[in-house]
Parts: C-alpha cells; structure tokens; sequence
C-alpha cells in the first residue's frame, strides 16, 4: 500500500524535528540518550537527512566528523563530543587511543575502529541537492573535504585488505552491526579472559535488555577492545597477532559504492588524474573481490574468515553484497533479486512490510526483536533501495520505500523494527532513521502522488 501525501509530510516534519532535537550545533547525536555522541556511519546518513533541509549544514556533520580523522586515513566509528552528563560505554578512557601515534591529538577524542565508509554517497546526495546558489560555496567545501575521503578509502583498501583482494576486512563486530549471527562462529573460538569490571549502561535505556546485545557478547566486544590497544592501534601487528579479521563483504559492497560515488563527484571536486586512476582501480578490485565470494548454490555473497580460514555462510542482509554494490553482473543481479523475495528474504508469508531483515528468519540465529539478528533496519533498506534504483529495479525499489515510510509512519523513527509485528525496538528518535525518512519523502518516486 502507497504512502499518502499528508502521511509524507506528516514523516517529513516528524523527522526534521527528530534531527534538529538531536542537532549539537556542528554534528548531530545519533539519537538523544542510548548514543549521545558522533558516530561515523550514522553521521554520513545523518548528512543526507540534514541536505534536505539545510546543504550548509550537511556539510559542517561531515566535516566535524573528517575533524578526527586518524593519520593513517582511518575515519573512527565514534567521536567522543558530549559532555559528562551524556553516560556511554565504553568511553574514550576504555580505549585510551593515545596509545597510537596516528591517533589525532587531544583534546579530539575517538574510539580505534571503524564503520562502513558511507560517506561518500552523503557527499553525492548533498551535491545533488545543493542549489544553485549555494553552489559555489559548496564546491570548494568539497573540493577541501575529497582529498580526505580518498586518504579514508586509501586506509580501506591498504591497511584493512594487505592482501590486495578488493575485499575489506573488519576488526570488530562495532564495526557495524554489532551482534550480527555473521560473527558468531568467530567470537565462539575467542577464548576471552574477563575483561574488567565493567558496567553496561546500555541495556537500561531500552525497553527492554533482550533487544541489544548480550553479556557474552560485551566481553567479547571488550576484551578485543582491549586487544587493540595492546597492539596500540597498529593495523600491521594487529593484521599478525589478532584472532578477529574478516573480509566483510558489506563494508566491502559499500566501499565500492562509496569509489563509484567519488569518481561521480571528481569534477566538482577538481580530482587530478592519480586520483582518478586510483579509485577506477580500487572499484575494479572491489568488484573483483566481492564477486569471488559470490555463491552460485546460495546466490549470496559470503564473509570469511581469515583468521579460522573458513566461509560464514549465512543468510543474513550482507549476503546481499552485490546488490549493495551496485555492480552485480546481470546473472547475480536477477538470483539475488529473486532470492530478495523469497521465503527466506522479504517474501516470507509473516513479514509485516515486505523489507530486508538484518537476518532471515529462515536461518538459526534469527531473533526477531534482537538487535542486528533479524529487526529491520531502515538505513539498510535505504541503501538497498537506492542500490536497486541505481541498477534500474525501480519498481522494486519504490515497493521498498513505500513499505519502509509505512513501518516508520505506523511504528516511530526507531532504530529498527520488529519484522512480523512492524514494532520499533531500541532507541526511539534515532537520527539515521530520521534523516532516510528526510530523503525518502523527498523522493519523486513511488507513494502516492497526491
Ligand atoms: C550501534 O553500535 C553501538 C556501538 O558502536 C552500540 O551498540 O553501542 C550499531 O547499530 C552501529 O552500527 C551504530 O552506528 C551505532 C549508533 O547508531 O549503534
């Protein structure tokens, strides 16, 4: 069923209102109490929210974020920006990132790991929507902002894949999405001495604990924290001694589409030639990289393991890596679109919406209302909806828009949602939410027109 108009406005104003709410001036809270300071990610979704109501502004989320990049390029996952009455742990004294040289200097405070670089699709949708007027200043925030996303996709395709294999590897499962089930294999043959004493604050500001992750989880989350600092932050040594790599072929798929969006903007941003050279060969190695994992028995793309040596074969939103890359040939493409409304995807018969839960409920770990093992997450249907209309599946596409301003109209701007009841779940008022709510209301396409 079609969003009407009014609901169309009526999410617009809702979520604006969730950004400014959330808005500390020169970068935004991921959401107003559960993630009171920058996170990368979220920040990047949280510039195309801002773009639709204020270019300049989408700008400056972006730029206070590149304000902490670490020397060697890396863009951190959080940046510590909210004073002592905004509780969250682990907090910057947890990962002590003053133990690397490469870390940017006091009193910029981050954590040593970091997120799917989406940013660089924020950039593409900020210059989109900049007016004509406003161009020129915008051009030049841009031209100063590229040369760091390309030292950041730089970082991406050296330190996190020595091998040259077009696929990143991630160091930590706070490198997205958390408790996925993708990662369970690989924290099970951790043996992990009790990191601590902690205390969670996390799970009291949830309806309810069971929806984040778990205490085997956090001392896992934290003992390899505390790894990383042994190693001092030192990718190399961490790439020799550390018992948690593997090649992520979402961070991977959107990598890709990060390069492919770069390329897009080199005129507006001035790039030179090396440049431009540079990131046509990252994308080719990407798509290379990401089709070596294809599987044609599954139609899905498949992480491994580095360090166990082994495939993660499992039916999770990753698997759809191609999709999320944008290049999938034409025969991956039509089995992952298949396989997208199948039982085990979006077609299975007790779905609320028709959208890509995080997990299928098919596979073992599924739960539905836990985190990253199964909820819907809007900013993942976001990037699958803009994947499909920029491969030329837009009716698929809109069906996935509609679907998702349905949830969020009927459920809140949750972090994500219960997939047979369509239920927010984490925290309520969540910026990314919102800020996808911001651009899909403002696309021509799908919904009703009037
Ligand atoms: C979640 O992760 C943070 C840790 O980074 C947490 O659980 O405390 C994830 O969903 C992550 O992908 C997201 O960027 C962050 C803020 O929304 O929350």
């Amino acid at each position: 069923m079609s969003v009407t108009a009014n609901t169309r406005a009526m999410l617009r104003d809702r979520a604006a209102a969730v950004l400014h709410g959330n808005d500390a001036g020169s970068w935004t809270k991921a959401s107003p109490v559960l993630y009171p300071h920058q996170w990368s990610w979220d920040s990047a979704f949280i510039a195309i929210g801002w773009a639709h109501l204020d270019v300049q502004r989408a700008m400056t989320e972006l730029e206070q974020l590149f304000a902490a990049q670490w020397a060697t390029g890396m863009v951190p996952h959080l940046v510590f920006r909210a004073g002592p009455d905004h509780p969250y742990f682990p907090g910057p004294e947890w990962w002590d990132t003053s133990a690397s040289p490469a870390a940017p200097a006091p009193p910029v405070k981050t954590t040593g790991i970091c997120q799917p670089p989406v940013h660089a699709l924020a950039l593409q949708r900020i210059w989109q929507l900049t007016p004509e007027a406003r161009q020129p200043e915008i051009r030049s925030r841009i031209q100063v902002l590229y040369p760091r996303m390309v030292n950041w996709h730089r970082y991406l395709a050296t330190h996190r894949d020595p091998e040259a294999s077009g696929l990143v590897t991630t160091f930590h499962p706070w490198e997205g999405t958390d408790n996925s089930p993708r990662w369970d294999r690989a924290l099970e043959r951790i043996t992990v001495a009790k990191p601590g004493p902690y205390t969670r604050v996390d799970t009291s500001e949830v309806p309810d604990p069971s929806q984040r992750p778990t205490n085997w989880d956090y001392d896992r989350f934290l003992w390899l924290v505390e790894q990383l600092r042994k190693y001092r932050y030192d990718d190399a040594q961490i790439y020799r001694e550390y018992p948690f790599l593997i090649k992520d072929v979402f961070f991977s798929a959107i990598l890709i589409a990060a390069n492919a969006a770069l390329l897009d903007l080199a005129d507006v941003a001035g790039a030179g030639d090396d440049d431009r050279e540079q990131l046509t060969r990252w994308l080719d190695r990407g798509r290379a990289g990401l089709a070596s994992r294809f599987d044609t028995q599954t139609g899905l793309c498949i992480d491994y393991d580095v360090r166990a040596g082994e495939d993660i074969r499992l039916r999770t939103f990753a698997g759809f890596a191609p999709l999320f890359a944008r290049s999938a040939d034409s025969g991956q493409r039509a089995a992952q679109l298949r396989l997208l409304d199948s039982e085990d995807f979006c077609g299975h018969p007790r779905l609320r919406w028709r959208l890509l839960p995080s997990a299928s409920p098919a596979e073992s770990g599924f739960q539905p209302h836990d985190y990253w093992r199964g909820p819907v997450w809007p900013v993942i249907n976001w990037l699958l909806w803009e994947a499909l209309n920029m491969l030329g599946c837009s009716a698929r596409a809109d069906e996935i828009r509609s679907d998702s301003l349905s949830q969020i109209a009927a459920g809140g701007i949750g972090e994500y949602f219960e997939p047979f009841t369509g239920k927010q779940l984490g925290s309520p008022q969540q910026s990314w939410t919102a800020a996808v709510t911001l651009d899909w209301t403002a696309s021509d396409h799908g919904g009703e027109p009037s």
